[in-house]
């Protein structure tokens, strides 16, 4: 006790890894060990843009042997990734590759959750933000898939007929590993089926949408064990009897809140990576109608905690533009493309963000001049000054989200911490410091892991305390970068 090592795998939607944490409470230090990274990405079949779960598992397992090979005294593991997205399952077998939540199917499924529950009583529900592809609306897609395929071949009740239960993303890792099935808080609250107030599901509602309530799984909070692995994947891991799988914030974004070396009452955070997740963390939700305008959401933290935020677009603007560009075989190099966007002298133009147009992968680029030539105001000729045009955009984003943050919840923000891929971006960080006026403090670029492992660590007894210690224990071993705004 008091000092050991755990294993992270965390998910995002462009790359996985696997990473040991070594912590050790007495001397104050905390250890990160990159042990693998592999690609993550959609993958467009004839049924639509699926997750490719299986090959997913494969790289997370190798990668967790190499963890044990390197490290045998790994005392537990624990799971996280982004949100929203599940896999079905009839007893062991998984009912196909998960959907990815930018298939397009959501969007036409929303008027029919509306019709059931209007916007404003699910707001005041569930405290969410409104995104076409929270679970909710993707439930909804199944159901209405099923009613086609019904009316088509008369086979009645789809997938989800055929399902015993549903799992998000790492909660069905977390299944393969021990044969648990459960529902982890914080992400089980992106579903949109959880009450805000109660943190558990919410019967009454999913069966006002004929939702199947019994597939839904129990819900456990960060900490709690899942218990060991089973024989077979602990023989395929090379892992020591005893390992256990701990649930962690297994939202991506609730880990990487837990790693923001900040004081709550007096900064914004923004987990920036695929998306840029910016708000601050609060003891009680805020869902006035203010913050339902201002499409805030309450997601569930850890222990208890609400992450009051906003989804701003993020990264993927820049990646899916240069996915865009690279589509022809040509290979761009980002540092280039970032040092060329920094050195842009004229103005370019600022677009919305969070215009839904650019949520779908794509031509952004193309997009991109579509929205400016719509508002009247020059679109971007180079790829330099795209690249500028984005980051401009996201600072101001980021920006005008925090001030919205602040007034809506009554922080007084004095501070803002970028964490993720993003805290890398120097442009970014600080045109985001420009800006709000602010001073921006950039780091660990991998919160998430961090977080995941800080609470493993606590359940484990390696570490005690709160919040409070545990962000100790960041700020102690990663010392932020800080930006100060331009006068
Ligand atoms: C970030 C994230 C975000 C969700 C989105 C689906 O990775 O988890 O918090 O809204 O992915």
């Amino acid at each position: 006790r008091g000092a050991g090592t755990v294993a992270a795998v965390d998910l995002g939607a462009t790359s996985g890894r696997v990473i040991l944490g070594r912590v050790d409470q007495r001397a104050g230090t905390l250890d990160l060990e990159h042990v693998a990274r592999f690609p993550n990405g959609p993958v467009r079949l004839a049924s639509g843009l699926h997750w490719d779960f299986t090959g997913l598992y494969r790289d997370l397992t190798t990668g967790l042997a190499d963890a044990f090979r390197r490290e045998p005294s790994v005392a537990s593991i624990g799971v996280d990734s982004w949100a929203v997205d599940y896999g079905l399952l009839r007893g062991d077998r998984l009912l196909g590759e998960p959907f990815h939540y930018r298939d397009d199917r959501n969007a036409a499924a929303v008027d029919g959750v509306h019709a059931i529950a209007p916007f404003a009583e699910l707001y005041r529900r569930n405290g969410l933000q409104f995104l076409p592809f929270n679970t909710v609306y993707q439930l909804a897609a199944e159901q209405s898939a099923a009613e086609q395929s019904a009316a088509a071949d008369g086979v009645v009740g789809g997938w989800l007929g055929l399902a015993d239960s549903l799992l998000l993303v790492p909660d069905l890792i977390a299944f393969q590993l021990t044969g648990r099935r459960v529902a982890e808080r914080t992400n089980a609250s992106t579903t949109g089926l959880v009450g805000v107030h109660t943190g558990e599901w919410d019967d009454e509602l999913i069966e006002r949408l004929g939702l199947p309530a019994s597939v839904f799984a129990p819900i456990v909070s960060p900490g709690d064990s899942l218990g060991a692995l089973r024989t077979s994947v602990a023989e395929q891991l090379g892992a020591p009897a005893g390992v256990e799988v701990v649930a962690v914030g297994s939202h991506d974004t609730a880990s990487a809140v837990v790693a923001v070396p900040m004081d709550p009452e007096s900064a914004a955070y923004i987990s920036c990576g695929t998306w840029g997740l910016v708000g601050v963390e609060l003891e009680h939700p805020v869902t006035t109608d203010a913050a339902r305008d201002a499409n805030f959401t309450n997601e569930a933290g850890v222990d208890g905690r609400v992450r009051f935020l906003h989804n701003v677009m993020g990264l993927w603007l820049l990646s899916e533009s240069v996915r865009w560009w690279e589509r022809d075989g040509e290979a761009i190099d980002l540092t280039q493309l970032l040092a060329a966007a920094a050195s842009v002298t004229a103005p370019v133009s600022v677009f919305d963000a969070d215009d839904p147009r650019f949520m779908a992968p794509g031509d952004l680029p193309g997009r991109i001049a579509e929205w400016c030539a719509e508002h009247g105001v020059p679109a971007p000729q180079t790829r330099a000054e795209f690249a500028r045009s984005i980051i401009e955009s996201l600072a101001e984003a980021f920006a005008a989200t925090v001030r919205q943050a602040s007034v809506l919840s009554g922080v007084d923000v004095e501070t803002i911490h970028i964490v993720g891929g993003g805290a890398l971006n120097e442009l970014l960080c600080r045109r985001t410091a420009d800006r709000s006026g602010l001073p921006v403090l950039a780091g660990p670029v991998e919160a998430t892991a961090i977080g995941n492992v800080l609470v493993q660590a606590r359940a484990q007894g390696f570490v005690d305390g709160d919040l409070v210690s545990l962000r100790a224990l960041v700020s102690a071993a990663f010392t932020p970068r800080r930006y100060e705004p331009a006068r």
